[in-house]
């Protein structure tokens, strides 16, 4: 291993990881699909895999986690900087000093038995200035797999590092084997779990969860929470926006990033097909974005990832056909039901389920029985070059020009369908209201609505406070002319019967060809003391039973929404930019004039 790294702290850094955990042997990962096959065989071996029908989903598996190791656990997540204010009021804080010490201890032997495995990754197209290089030591086979369909992952990545910097980031199940002990199917230690982000020595530490954002740490650990603070220190912003090149059926293309909270259809909308005849949708990226300016004052974003976590239940060939055809081979499912014939199913498949499934537990599911057979935070895993409509600059160094930014939010009320800020300033205030049902991507209680400014809460690496004025110290990088304009969208509307008012999906085109018709000084729209809204939404082929009512803004629940966001923003204290404040104040007085 040592003549593959040419690094010295990248050798002593894993020396002193190897000393402090004991694993029994150490795998220093290239990248290759020989050793992805390796991995995935003896996986199957161990039980933790189950391949499917090389018919119906060639090179694919399906996997279970331990039941208690669904999600993201936010109340593990912890920042520690040496000031806790500087993790600020939306973070767990821990000090460092103190932190470590209790990771000492949680991580002293906790690889023995195990193999330790070394993921050099790269997150963003590599060879791109934006790019940022991690290696994160793991004892988990089930985190090399996801690496390697999640990032540019390999001796690619060791290559472009060379001598130069990398984010560590050390993750261990946290079930250390005695001689002898045979492993179960999914470790996990649950009595321990702990994310821990350092952000002033840039380091991540993650144990006891196999899952997802806990312990796949080049996606939420790096590409947001610790590059976050990059962002901050750097000039330039790490974002949980998904990326969409969009082509009207004049041929003319505008790229459009947009944040929503976990579960709230990124995915879907990264991938949308549109219903709008001669519109195209390209994917550039689903979760995460990291946007700089570049040198003609555009803000310019990559995607730093190179695959897809995605939400299974809901995706079919009616919501979601290109991701259907994405995860149609290679794919790792991790929690969803499993077929007799060895396919995969969950709710809102798009097919009835078959009489009998073996559900996300591995118990005997039968039709009928009202339990879900798939979790509802089960996942699919795979590579954004398996996607149909990959944006085919989705690998430039450069990134891609954003002309248009949206947040949105799961809302059954009081936010209409689309609107627009009136500078950058007021939409960074928008960005800081956002609030949204809470869904099953993290641990906790679902439907219930929760402050998630910029779709962040659970992603900013440090004060919130700081971070929006960050957002506004941007918007001044640059001429007013060249910034993106700033939406708000809300797909999620309901009417009194508990219906949606709005059918989503594709038809979510009508909202992006007006905002793509706006940024082109096409579009026509009325002031209203929220935003623009559309003068004319194209309705086209399409029945709406109530379009008033996506688009109505009800002052006095309006008004009941400025006196909740008063008492949120109290929470930052002086951390809240003066701006934000008078940006409330300001649509406080519109909406009473
Ligand atoms: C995700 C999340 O997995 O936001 O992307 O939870
Ligand atoms: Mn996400």
């Amino acid at each position: 291993m040592r003549e593959r790294i040419k690094n010295p702290s990248l050798i002593q850094w894993i020396e002193e990881i190897t000393a402090l955990c004991s694993p029994s042997k150490i795998h220093l990962c290239d990248g290759s699909e020989e050793e992805y096959n390796q991995i995935t065989s003896q996986m199957v071996k161990a039980g933790t895999l189950v391949p499917l029908d090389a018919k119906k989903h060639p090179g694919s598996f399906w996997c279970r986690s331990h039941p208690d190791d669904v999600a993201r656990v936010e109340e593990n997540t912890f920042i520690c900087s040496e000031k806790k204010e500087d993790a600020g009021p939306t973070n767990n804080w821990k000090s460092p000093a103190e932190m470590k010490k209790k990771l000492i201890e949680l991580f002293g032997g906790c690889m023995k038995g195990r193999t330790l495995y070394v993921i050099p990754y790269c997150m963003g197209p590599l060879g791109s200035p934006s790019s940022r290089i991690g290696v994160e030591i793991t004892d988990s086979p089930y985190v090399v797999l996801n690496m390697r369909l999640m990032t540019r992952m390999g001796d690619a990545a060791l290559k472009q590092l060379g001598n130069g910097p990398f984010i560590p980031g050390v993750h261990s199940v946290g079930v250390p084997l005695k001689p002898g002990q045979k492993d179960v199917a999914w470790p996990c230690n649950p009595a321990v779990r702990t994310i821990a982000h350092f952000p002033e020595t840039r380091a991540i530490w993650s144990i006891g969860s196999g899952y997802g954002g806990n312990a796949l740490l080049g996606k939420k650990c790096f590409a947001l929470r610790i590059a976050s603070v990059l962002g901050r220190d750097e000039g330039w912003l790490a974002e949980h926006m998904l990326i969409l090149g969009l082509t009207s059926p004049e041929g003319e293309k505008k790229y459009i990033a947009a944040a929503f909270p976990s579960a709230c259809g990124k995915t879907n909308l990264a991938m949308m097909t549109p219903t709008l005849p001669g519109w195209k949708v390209e994917c550039v990226g689903d979760d995460i974005a990291w946007m700089r300016f570049g040198k003609d004052g555009r803000l310019y974003a990559i995607n730093p990832e190179a695959g897809y976590f995605g939400v299974a239940p809901g995706t079919s060939f009616k919501t979601n056909p290109n991701a259907m055809k994405t995860i149609s081979r290679n794919t790792l499912f991790t929690n969803v039901a499993l077929t007799p014939d060895k396919d995969v199913w969950w709710e809102g498949i798009g097919k009835e389920a078959p009489l009998h499934l073996t559900s996300w537990l591995g118990e005997s599911w039968k039709l009928g029985s009202g339990k879900p057979a798939a979790h509802p935070n089960s996942r699919f895993t795979v590579s954004s070059k398996q996607c149909p409509i990959y944006d085919p600059k989705a690998e430039d160094p450069k990134g891609v020009p954003i002309s248009a930014i949206i947040f949105g939010g799961r809302r059954s009320s009081v936010i209409p369908l689309v609107f627009e800020s009136f500078n950058w300033q007021h939409g960074t205030f928008l960005g800081a209201s956002v609030s949204s049902e809470t869904t099953a991507a993290a641990k906790g209680e679902m439907g219930k609505l929760r402050h998630d400014p910029f779709a962040m809460l659970p992603f900013c690496g440090y004060n919130m406070g700081d971070y929006f004025a960050h957002w506004l110290a941007m918007g001044k990088k640059t001429d007013a002319k060249n910034l993106p304009r700033i939406y708000y969208v809300n797909w999620f509307q309901k009417n009194d019967q508990g219906e949606y008012l709005w059918p989503g999906y594709g038809e979510n085109s009508r909202v992006l060809k007006w905002i793509f018709e706006r940024v082109s000084g096409k579009a026509k729209a009325i002031e209203t003391p929220i935003g623009y809204i559309p003068e004319k939404l194209d309705f086209s082929e399409i029945f709406v039973k109530d379009p008033a009512r996506l688009f109505h803004i009800d002052r006095a629940a309006w008004i009941k929404e400025t006196e909740e966001l008063s008492h949120y923003f109290k929470l930052f204290g002086d951390h809240l930019p003066k701006e934000i404040h008078s940006e409330l104040e300001a649509l406080k007085k519109r909406l009473f004039s």
